[in-house]
């Protein structure tokens, strides 16, 4: 069959995607690796910038986030019982939206049903081929069954561990890499917010961030060691550690439930560059990673989203292909600086097992800044919001 781009990964990446250029008149097929169902059972981010907004906006899926998601104009920062708000609102005009990943999903795959667009899923031994000329095509098998698209694009949205990056040959792709030496024990319990913006909170015991979905669904996370399992943490051991390590006043407040979720997710920086292979083009974590802090992930998708629809559109419809042979620059300009504050921001805020009592003066020094200097708090609220596209 014949399709003018073909998406691998039914992930939000693939699906915004796959929803714009339907909007454009441009069709693509998902083939997505699981079921929808386990698609929808992630839990992964919360916060949304306004561009990512704006882009569910154009696709036609921001009617259910605009009525329920959280607008949020700032958030806390805190060190043991020394606490301070960034103004998002006062220092940037912006804000963001508080709506689960598993919503923005929902919201795209009830939109690409609507539409009748095609999802294929299950497909398994996904291959690439031809993506270095006119003639790009994917292969994959489904309920035992072979079947291949022939198509003018392939967009790689398959994630982290997907096939689409290690298309590219080893001699032109290039990879950069940081891991930390700790993971983000998180929860999800149907218990009211601690408080009504997000709390990061550093402390000796290490990093915790109290975080939220709705008035009544909360999630928060605690820094752990990369031994832990989630097995190994009741749920009462989880509020207990929860509790030292935020300022007194909202540990005294919060209100503690079952946890209906909880996971451990390592943390790491990772960029493959390029993001373009002659016809295919990497879409969100298929290329890079970010560690949590800071809500990046799913909103650097979106951006890659933004200049990959905006560069197929200008070959469609003017025939000129200057967005797509740019594409690569014009992501990993933005990638690299939301790699740094990312970085920047978990630095700030967790304890690293090697610190050095210079090392701790210095993380000290730095929050101090922060919490004192109108300057640093702007470039803060900057790349919280979303650095412009
Ligand atoms: P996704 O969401 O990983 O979707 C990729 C999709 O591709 C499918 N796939 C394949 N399909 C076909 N053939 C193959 N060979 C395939 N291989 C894989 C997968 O099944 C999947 O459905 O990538 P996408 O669309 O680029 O979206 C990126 C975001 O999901 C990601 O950046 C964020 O969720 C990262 N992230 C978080 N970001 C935040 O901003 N805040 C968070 O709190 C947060 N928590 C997380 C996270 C990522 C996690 N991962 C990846 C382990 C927590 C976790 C656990
Ligand atoms: C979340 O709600 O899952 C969340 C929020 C902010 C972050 C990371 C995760 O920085």
């Amino acid at each position: 069959m014949r399709m003018q781009v073909a998406i691998i990964g039914g992930g939000p990446s693939g699906l915004l995607l796959a929803q714009l250029l339907h909007k454009r008149g441009i069709e693509s097929i998902v083939l997505e690796r699981k079921t929808k169902e386990y698609v929808l059972s992630r839990i992964r981010a919360g916060v949304l910038e306004w561009g990512l907004c704006s882009l569910m906006d154009e696709a036609g899926v921001g009617a259910r986030m605009r009525c329920e998601g959280i607008v949020h104009d700032g958030t806390i920062i805190s060190h043991g019982d020394t606490a301070f708000r960034i103004d998002f609102d006062a220092l940037t005009k912006a804000s963001v939206m508080v709506y689960g990943q598993t919503e923005v999903t929902r919201d795209l795959y009830d939109a690409r049903e609507a539409a009748g667009g095609r999802i294929d899923f299950e497909v398994e031994d996904v291959t690439i081929g031809g993506a270095d000329t006119d003639a790009p095509f994917v292969e994959y098998r489904m309920g035992g069954e072979a079947r291949r698209i022939d198509c003018d694009f392939i967009a790689g949205c398959d994630g982290f561990h997907g096939v689409s990056r290690q298309a590219i040959p080893l001699d032109v792709r290039r990879e950069y890499e940081k891991l930390y030496p700790f993971g983000w024990l998180g929860i999800l319990s149907e218990t009211p917010p601690v408080h009504h913006e997000l709390i990061y909170a550093g402390s000796e015991r290490g990093f915790a961030l109290c975080s939220m979905r709705n008035e009544n669904l909360s999630r928060y996370y605690i820094q752990c060691s990369m031994s832990d399992r989630p097995e190994d943490w009741t749920d009462a051991a989880f509020w207990q550690e929860l509790k030292r390590r935020i300022p007194a006043e909202h540990a005294d407040t919060l209100v503690t439930g079952p946890s209906i979720e909880k996971s451990i997710a390592p943390l790491r920086s990772f960029v493959c560059e390029p993001m373009r292979w002659g016809r295919l083009f990497l879409c969100g974590d298929a290329a890079h990673i970010v560690p949590p802090t800071g809500a990046k992930g799913l909103n650097t998708a979106a951006s890659d989203v933004n200049y990959l629809f905006r560069g197929l559109l200008q070959y469609y419809d003017q025939g000129d292909a200057t967005g797509i042979d740019t594409y690569s620059q014009q992501a990993l300009a933005r990638v690299w600086k939301v790699e740094r504050f990312s970085w920047w921001f978990s630095s700030l805020i967790h304890r690293y097992p090697d610190q050095s009592p210079f090392d701790l003066k210095m993380q000290r020094a730095e929050i101090d800044f922060l919490r004192t200097n109108e300057a640093a708090q702007r470039a803060m609220a900057q790349n919280y919001v979303g650095l412009p596209y």
